[in-house]
């Protein structure tokens, strides 16, 4: 599998670039000004005063000449647009699911299935939480509980499949409340909180012949399952010259419907979808699309929108462009390693993570130590990063109190197709001379918390 014309050592980008946006510089001064205003929390900085945005690769990716071509073929048709059968296919081409509903990003999908397959009562376990999908399980009535394999919590672990479900602590729940009370397994393809871990096709086989004994389907969050799928050919045996796209095929497969937040691999700025195999799950899906997304063959998006993401599903599956992808966010890591800054190890493959509880081992995780390094390499660089720790996990719905994850991170979101190498490199040396001043870095105070998904508005300031 060539990802470059003559050798497989390096990845280069394989395309090359026509448009280009401009960045704006700024003073440490404006900076500061800019991150007072917003509360000290990065989703409340404008885009206008950031630099290099690695708040998310969600929505953030460059779409292809091809896509762009293909926006302008949309059919903006109220029903029965052209642009949703050719989503329709590719879906069923290169995911596999018989019935696709267009929704107008992942949290749509989630609400659906939540909304479909959730009773009161129930319990719905997964490998990790993911912000978004447990908040709707938990306001369609269940209680999401973590089977993620113990390496997951622990950053310096380099267990190669650290998204695996560990079948122990599945069964234990099933034991504990019956089968029946688990409506699904919530399985996350490359496992976002986890640091963009994957789990492996031995331990999806092992979940299906488990949840085949007992009557529980795998519904997959496919959002980053091509990643997936590149993980476990480059670490599974058996799987070096399998294509990325039969790996994809073989995963979906194994489960029974998925959500999918387009956003990510998918290479589009906005769009997602809802897919299962069973016909009554699909029916009720139609029917709840109406309600809180739009018709079922538009799902919230325009026509151009859904064509494209059908050009998009098919470019993320080719060889190239995932090399490049995975390249790239191993080359801004290595750089990170080699000066010691501690991230969560093995590399994944959207994001680097920053552990701030060794980053900063002297600020308490009460006083937000990721949060406030967010800050303050926004602070040092322009450089917008994103809190995943104490204020992403949120509070214990009994205790009130914070839940305190293990892992206490900034993420270095790297959107697709976007920036350069050369970017990659003032990253790494922004973060660098933050790690050298570390000790004069401070804790923050909440001062604002909004009842859900705080981490999007909270406010902070300076202790
Ligand atoms: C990311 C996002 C976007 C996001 C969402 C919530 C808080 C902060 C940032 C979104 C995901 C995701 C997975 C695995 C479902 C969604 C929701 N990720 N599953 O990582 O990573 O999709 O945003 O399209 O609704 O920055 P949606």
């Amino acid at each position: 599998m060539n990802t470059t014309q003559h050798e497989h050592h390096s990845w280069a980008e394989p395309y090359k670039i026509k448009m280009v946006e401009l960045l704006r510089m700024t003073t440490r001064e404006e900076r500061l000004a800019a991150i007072r205003e917003a509360g000290y929390n990065t989703f409340l900085t404008r885009s206008r005063d950031v630099y290099i945005d690695l708040l998310t690769d969600s929505g953030t990716s460059a779409m292809s000449d091809r896509q762009w071509a293909g926006m302008m073929r949309g059919d903006e048709a109220y029903s029965g647009s052209e642009n949703f059968y050719h989503l329709e296919s590719a879906v069923r081409e290169y995911y596999g699911y018989r019935h696709v509903v267009p929704t107008h990003q992942g949290r749509g999908a989630e609400n659906l299935m939540s909304k479909i397959l959730i009773r009161e009562g129930d319990y719905v376990p997964g490998n990790m939480y993911f912000t978004t999908t447990r908040l709707h399980q938990e306001m369609a009535g269940g209680t999401f509980v973590d089977v993620i394999v113990d390496e997951a919590h622990d950053p310096q672990d380099r267990f190669p499949f650290k998204g695996n479900v560990d079948l122990d602590k599945l069964d234990e729940l099933v034991r504990e409340v019956g089968a029946d009370r688990v409506p699904y397994i919530s399985l996350e393809g490359n496992v976002n909180m986890a640091g963009g871990q994957p789990f492996s096709m031995a331990n999806l086989r092992l979940l299906r012949g488990y949840c085949d004994k007992h009557g529980i389907p795998i519904i997959l969050d496919a959002t980053r399952t091509v990643e997936n799928s590149w993980f476990i050919r480059e670490r599974e045996d058996g799987y070096s010259s399998t294509p990325l796209r039969a790996i994809l095929r073989e995963i979906c497969d194994m489960t029974d419907g998925c959500t999918m937040s387009a956003k990510k691999d998918a290479l589009v700025n906005i769009g997602g979808f809802f897919a299962c195999n069973d016909g009554d799950v699909f029916l009720k899906a139609k029917n709840l699309a109406v309600v809180y997304e739009g018709l079922h063959t538009y799902g919230g998006l325009a026509g151009r929108d859904m064509e494209a993401m059908a050009q998009g599903i098919r470019e993320s599956v080719t060889e190239e462009h995932m090399a490049a992808r995975i390249g790239q966010v191993r080359y801004l890591g290595r750089k990170l390693e080699a000066a010691g800054v501690p991230i969560v190890e093995p590399i994944g493959s959207h994001a680097i993570f920053i552990d701030a509880r060794r980053f900063l081992p002297h600020i308490d995780q009460e006083q937000y130590p990721a949060q406030s390094l967010a800050a303050e390499l926004f602070i040092e660089s322009g450089i917008r990063s994103m809190e995943r720790g104490n204020v992403s996990a949120g509070r214990d719905p009994v205790t009130g109190r914070n839940r305190q994850p293990k892992l206490e991170l900034v993420r270095l979101t790297i959107p697709r197709r976007v920036y350069t190498q050369a970017h990659m490199d003032v990253v790494a040396e922004a973060v660098i001379d933050l790690y050298r001043r570390r000790e004069e870095i401070r804790g923050l105070k909440m001062v604002y918390e909004p009842e859900y998904l705080r981490f999007f508005q909270a406010r902070f300031e300076p202790l």
